[in-house]
């Protein structure tokens, strides 16, 4: 009977893209049951603003520089943490951009831009840390999946189909190394409250709610935009012991968004 253990002491969770927003709420979430965080940011800039944030929760993270979309700079990081700080037994691929364009205005290389962080950053991690994970017996991969793994909308075509891939993606590596006892899930939040999304929030000139907005709590069951803390039970729960028989699976956190038909406007 796989332990049903939730809590993460003694384990190293690599969080990428980690200074705010959803990484940086999974990461606290990940060191409440335990773990040790270790964050990467692409500046400098961020990382310190990050392991500020960091101190100020009472956590003691390690934070790199590092463009996860560089395979030198990820395979020198996590070297480097292997040797000051331990392997890696959690990663959470979290670090993505998104941009907003209808796709026959998009360039092709802002297209490519979205799937180099969004979908080909996520293999280049994963693969720096599988092998260590195959001698330790165990590893867990979560990737941060979107609603756009499953839905498509206008301006998002790049953003979509690499959310698309990354499905794809944990499923595969689900399969190719659960012999080794490595578990590769996705978490696919709904509509989250964070800088990414904050475009979608802003108050109209009239103070009313952008219009978007207004879509998304009239789809949404729980009548609200998600929180980033929403996304840390979930991240434990599929960072610990009690998921070990959990693999290539989508956990979507969405309030309810993708069940439901909206509400009639008034
Ligand atoms: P966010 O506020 O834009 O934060 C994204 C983080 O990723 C930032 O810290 C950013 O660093 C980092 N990053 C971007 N490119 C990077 C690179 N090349 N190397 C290293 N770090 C990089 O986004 P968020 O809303 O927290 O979203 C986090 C993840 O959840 C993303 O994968 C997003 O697609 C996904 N998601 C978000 C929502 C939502 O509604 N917010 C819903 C579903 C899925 P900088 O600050 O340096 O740019
Ligand atoms: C958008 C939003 C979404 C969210 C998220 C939904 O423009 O539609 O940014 O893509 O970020 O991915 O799950």
């Amino acid at each position: 009977m796989a332990n049903q253990n939730f809590r993460l002491d003694g384990k190293i969770a690599l969080v990428t893209g980690a200074s705010y927003g959803i990484g940086f709420a999974i990461a606290k979430a990940l060191h409440a049951a335990g773990a040790k965080i270790v964050f990467n940011d692409i500046k400098q800039e961020f990382v310190d603003r990050g392991l500020a944030s960091y101190k100020e929760a009472g956590i003691d993270a390690k934070g790199y520089v590092c463009d996860v979309t560089n395979e030198e700079q990820v395979n020198e990081m996590v070297k480097d943490i292997e040797k000051t700080v331990g392997n890696v037994d959690i990663l959470v691929n979290n670090a993505g951009i998104i941009k907003r364009i209808p796709m026959i205005e998009m360039k092709a290389e802002e297209f490519r831009a979205v799937i180099d962080v969004d979908l080909n950053a996520p293999f280049i991690v994963s693969k720096a840390v599988i092998p260590t994970m195959i001698k330790m017996g165990h590893g867990k991969i979560i990737n941060i999946c979107s609603m756009m793994s499953e839905f498509g909308r206008e301006t998002v075509s790049a953003y979509a189909a690499a959310k698309g891939g990354l499905k794809m993606l944990t499923r595969n590596i689900a399969s190719e190394y659960g012999e080794y006892n490595i578990q590769c899930n996705g978490i696919g939040p709904g509509y989250i409250a964070t800088p990414q999304t904050a475009p979608l929030r802003e108050r109209q000139p009239d103070g009313s709610r952008h219009p978007f907005d207004s879509f998304i709590i009239s789809k949404t069951p729980a009548g609200r935009w998600g929180e980033a803390d929403d996304l840390g039970g979930p991240a434990v729960f599929l960072a610990s012991e009690a998921s070990d028989f959990v693999n290539g699976q989508i956990l979507y956190v969405d309030g309810g968004i993708q069940a439901y038909i909206g509400k009639q406007p008034k």
